[in-house]
């Protein structure tokens, strides 16, 4: 069945719609307007609704084709995490809308600009809805977007674009959403693309400024968290010299989808643990808690306690006005996070000489020779020493977060890298997004993905793209055979007896084979280190599935 649908219905006569040379279309338009953008690369899966937009694609432009929708967003989503710009997508109209949701969700609350487009029926007759309608097009991906739109007249597409760019680009930065009528495309644009920059940063209130500064260089024993929004605004840097010169211990702030600062700088102490309870604990005894660019906190389960110790206060800074009007405690300041830590280290004393204690240090090293299944510390060693220093890690392992932190701390800006959200499914597209973000950029780098057996399904689809475009991505996937982080939440939460936390049948290997990638099974680390070594000189990504025994998470 063909499910295209005519060009343009306006009941006008062709030469009306057609081409002039002095009159360019909205097509022409809108593309030359993604060209003045950086907007050259589509992240997509086509629809009848969406091929109008798509014709005559341009020679100078890249589609990238995912097989699914929630790898599209998610693939588009590493692309601009990777290049630190904005990206692009286009989906098909409603039903590809909703399949693209759960990455979408990562996509916003991970602050990545992205504008993502769909196609809509044809104006003429979509009061009457047809097939394909985009039904209340702009409320379907609300509230994960920043702003929805479907342009009143085909003549306002251009200048949607432009203002979604805004939208999606200014702080706190975030997904968009256009619905676009298939025949707007052919119709005459109004004249060129009026093209326009707006700024990505806002700096601080200057007087509030001194105030944090001064509260900042009057506490006795403060306690640094750093967020995702640091390594976002290419902050590193400037975190690591505010950190020195307070001489404070620093911690990462937990379920981070950044690392923000070096996991093996002496200062380091952490992650900041996921319960109100278990922060609380480390908070105690600090007078001042610095958190910059995260929400205070990222919890996950409920173990309650009081939001901070008593004797301590709490200084917020962050770009995001919803981030800090949610912050249970504390004082907030807004500012792009890199202008505010290079301002503020200007303005504090020196404290680089305080006494911190010691941190705690890693247990001995372990036995590896392990028959299958491989304990997963064994998995997570042998991997610290056959990856590449350089390499990104993105990590959708559930259950081995503490493992990952022990053997793989982040030690590089813009190499770490997980869900937003919370939701699964988003680390394999992600990394492959990652990849051709990295080849984009001319950054030469490996991309490991360390990701759960139940996880790798979600997304699966994304791993064809990584094979068509010869990726240096490795998948190192957890066989354990179960939902295994599930069962510790199951204990937590005391609810025996949950069904559908098993996997067996599993064939790994087979399904990524079937998807063009290299694909082993390995039962020893040594055939693990041999087989990533042998990745990492293949011309395309590898999928490396590992047998590892189940074991319980760390969820305090
Ligand atoms: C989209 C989505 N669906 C379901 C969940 C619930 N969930 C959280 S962790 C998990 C299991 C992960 O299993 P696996 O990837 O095998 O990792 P393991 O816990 O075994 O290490 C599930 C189903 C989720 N977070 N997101
Ligand atoms: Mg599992």
């Amino acid at each position: 069945m063909d499910l295209r649908m005519p060009p343009h219905t306006d009941g006008a006569d062709d030469r009306h719609v057609s081409t002039q040379p002095s009159q360019p279309t909205v097509q022409e338009v809108t593309y030359d307007l993604l060209r003045a953008l950086g907007l050259t690369t589509v992240f997509g899966n086509p629809g009848s609704t969406e091929e109008t937009f798509l014709k005559n694609f341009p020679d100078d432009f890249t589609y990238v084709l995912g097989l699914q929708e929630a790898s599209v967003l998610a693939m588009a989503d590493g692309f601009a995490q990777s290049t630190g710009k904005p990206a692009l997508v286009n989906v098909h109209t409603s039903a590809g809308t909703g399949n693209a949701m759960g990455s979408l969700i990562a996509a916003y609350k991970g602050n990545t600009p992205l504008i993502v487009t769909a196609g809509q029926q044809t104006r003429e007759m979509v009061s009457v809805e047809p097939y394909l309608t985009n039904k209340d097009a702009t409320l379907l991906p609300l509230p994960w977007v920043k702003w929805a739109y479907e342009p009143t007249r085909a003549e306002d597409v251009p200048s949607a674009f432009m203002r979604a760019y805004a939208v999606a680009l200014q702080p706190p930065a975030g997904p968009v959403y256009l619905s676009i009528p298939l025949d707007d495309w052919d119709k005459p644009a109004l004249g060129p693309a009026v093209v326009r920059t707006v700024s990505h940063r806002v700096s601080p209130d200057a007087e509030r400024l001194r105030e944090f500064a001064k509260r900042i260089d009057a506490a006795q024993s403060p306690l640094v968290m750093f967020g995702p929004e640091v390594d976002r605004a290419g902050a590193w840097e400037a975190g690591i010299a505010f950190a020195e010169k307070m001489g404070a211990p620093v911690y990462n702030g937990p379920l981070g989808d950044r690392a923000s600062f070096p996991e093996n700088h002496r200062l380091y102490r952490g992650t900041l643990p996921m319960t109100i309870a278990g922060a609380t604990e480390v908070m105690r005894g600090h007078d001042l808690v610095i958190v910059v660019g995260a929400q205070v906190f990222r919890y996950y389960p409920y173990v309650p306690g009081e939001y901070l110790p008593r004797g301590s206060e709490l200084l917020q800074i962050t770009a995001d006005p919803e981030v800090a009007a949610a912050a249970p405690v504390g004082d907030s300041l807004l500012g792009d996070p890199r202008l505010v830590l290079e301002q503020i280290t200007e303005m504090v004393s020196d404290h680089s000489d305080r006494q911190l204690p010691a941190a705690q240090t890693p247990a001995a090293a372990l036995d590896r020779s392990a028959s299958p299944p491989l304990s997963t510390e064994a998995v997570w060693s042998t991997l610290a020493d056959v990856r590449p220093a350089d390499s990104a890690l993105v990590m959708e392992s559930t259950s081995t977060l503490a493992e990952q932190a022990r053997w793989l701390p982040t030690t590089r800006p813009v190499s770490f890298f997980g869900t937003a959200s919370g939701g699964i499914g988003w680390g394999v597209p992600a990394a492959v997004g990652i990849a051709l973000g990295d080849r984009a950029r001319g950054a030469n780098r490996t991309v490991l993905a360390t990701i759960g057996d139940g996880s790798f399904q979600y997304s699966v689809q994304a791993i064809y793209t990584a094979a068509q475009h010869k990726l240096p991505v490795v998948f190192v996937v957890m066989r354990n055979g179960e939902y295994s982080v599930l069962k510790s939440f199951a204990a937590l939460e005391n609810t025996p007896g949950v069904p559908g936390l098993e996997l067996p049948g599993l064939d790994i290997a087979a399904i990524a084979a079937g998807f063009g990638c290299r694909a082993v099974d390995v039962d020893s680390t040594d055939k693990l280190a041999h087989e990533f070594t042998a990745a990492l000189a293949a011309d395309g990504p590898t999928v490396i599935v590992v047998p590892t025994k189940p074991q319980p998470a760390r969820l305090g």
